[in-house]
């Protein structure tokens, strides 16, 4: 009796913290109508399940009792098949079914025209291992940046799902549903946020190693805000520190210095255990202005105005900064960028540098 009281309590712990609205990923807290709608199904689901539940316990405890064995040498009454019973409970769940069907298909289908009567915003979302790269194709606004995701209110955003490795899953749980980044299938979905604020997503199809560490985070805006975050993207970030390619006299102090490293100097390291040579920071970086640009790793163009790093897993500070460029795989595990086998200064410098591309 005193297990099953513990584990009685114990589940209805778990179901009371199923649904706290307030979590920063819960999903009965929508703020935008797409998270809504499927809110709302969800409710319909929920109950037609509930009364079915209800109706098969009720039948059950019913029969327990009034069919059980009443005495030590009496068999109870043995029957075989009720017709009419069994007719009934194979066309009962035909009408739960479609209580639940009706609602579901026909918003799949709504779901699938994008409004017309709001402003819209493409956005490609590329899936990598474990973080997310994200491109406003708009030409007036062709933005790339990683990590968060920022977008103005009232705005359809169309988004484009791609992954070039294994499949990923978008989902910004209080502003729409999941949908999978398949290899050479792209997806697409869209939704509208209502009300400016920020907002954590995941990603929530199994993709390795650090697949729980694949955050992201959405900045909604109001557009006042979001033109004045994409004014400030759309600049090359500190470009007198970008011609720093070369220890000349120009260039001095730690931040130029860190420029110089990050464009110039090549480093030996560790890349998931194994041994590599002629690493370079911006062989899988970009900043924008710089001659060569990498894309193995997120763009870093302004990475001093993001709020975390390693998507979303980290606060951006210079600890932090300095921890991740030091040893990435100690941050996060079977992470894609290699740790280097820094000169005295080195990192320093970099943080310096990286914390100047606001
Ligand atoms: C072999 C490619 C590679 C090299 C070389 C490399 N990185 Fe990275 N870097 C990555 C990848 C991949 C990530 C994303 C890791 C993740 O979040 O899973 C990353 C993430 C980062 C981040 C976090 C960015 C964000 O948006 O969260 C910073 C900062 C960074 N790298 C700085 C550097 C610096 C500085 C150097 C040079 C010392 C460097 N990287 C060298 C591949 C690389
Ligand atoms: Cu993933």
């Amino acid at each position: 009796m005193r297990i099953l009281k513990i584990v009685f309590a114990t589940m209805l712990l778990g179901l009371s913290l199923a649904c706290t609205p307030e979590h920063l990923q819960s999903t009965f807290d929508p703020k935008g109508p797409i998270a809504r709608d499927q809110g709302y199904l969800f409710e319909i689901l929920f109950w037609a399940m509930a009364a079915v539940f209800v109706v098969v316990q009720t039948g059950l405890v019913y029969t327990i009792i009034r069919y059980r064995r009443k005495s030590e040498n009496e068999l109870p009454k043995q029957v075989h098949g009720h017709d009419k019973l069994e007719i009934a409970w194979t066309i009962a769940p035909i009408f739960v079914l479609a209580a639940v069907a009706i609602p579901t298909v026909s918003m799949i289908f709504e779901h699938d025209d994008i409004p017309t009567n709001k402003p819209k915003i493409e956005v490609i979302a590329e899936g990598y291992q474990w973080w997310w790269g994200f491109e406003y194709t708009d030409e007036n606004i062709n933005v790339i940046t990683a990590n968060e995701l920022h977008i103005p209110t009232d705005t359809v955003i169309n988004v484009s799902l791609k992954s070039e490795n294994v499949i990923h899953s978008f989902w910004i749980p209080k502003l729409a549903g999941k949908m999978d980044l398949v290899p050479n299938n792209n997806n697409s979905m869209w939704f509208i946020a209502d009300e400016p604020g920020e907002y954590y997503a995941q990603c929530a199809e199994y993709c390795g190693t650090s697949h729980a560490n694949m955050k992201f985070k959405v900045y909604v805006h109001d557009q006042a805000g979001f033109d004045e975050w994409v004014e400030n993207e759309q600049k090359s970030a500190n470009a007198s520190l970008i011609e720093c390619t070369s220890a000349d006299a120009n260039c001095s102090g730690l931040a130029a210095k860190g420029a110089y490293i990050f464009a110039n100097k090549k480093f030996s390291g560790v890349i998931r255990g194994q041994q590599v040579d002629n690493q370079m920071c911006a062989a899988c970086h970009t900043v924008a202005g710089m001659k060569i640009r990498g894309n193995a790793g997120p763009v870093l163009t302004h990475i001093a105005s993001r709020t975390t790093i390693a998507s979303g897993i980290y606060d951006n500070t210079e600890e932090n900064l300095t921890s991740w460029i030091t040893d990435p795989k100690n941050m996060k595990p079977g992470v894609y960028m290699p740790t280097l086998n820094f000169e005295e200064g080195d990192v320093e410098a970099l943080v310096a540098y990286l914390q100047t591309l606001r």
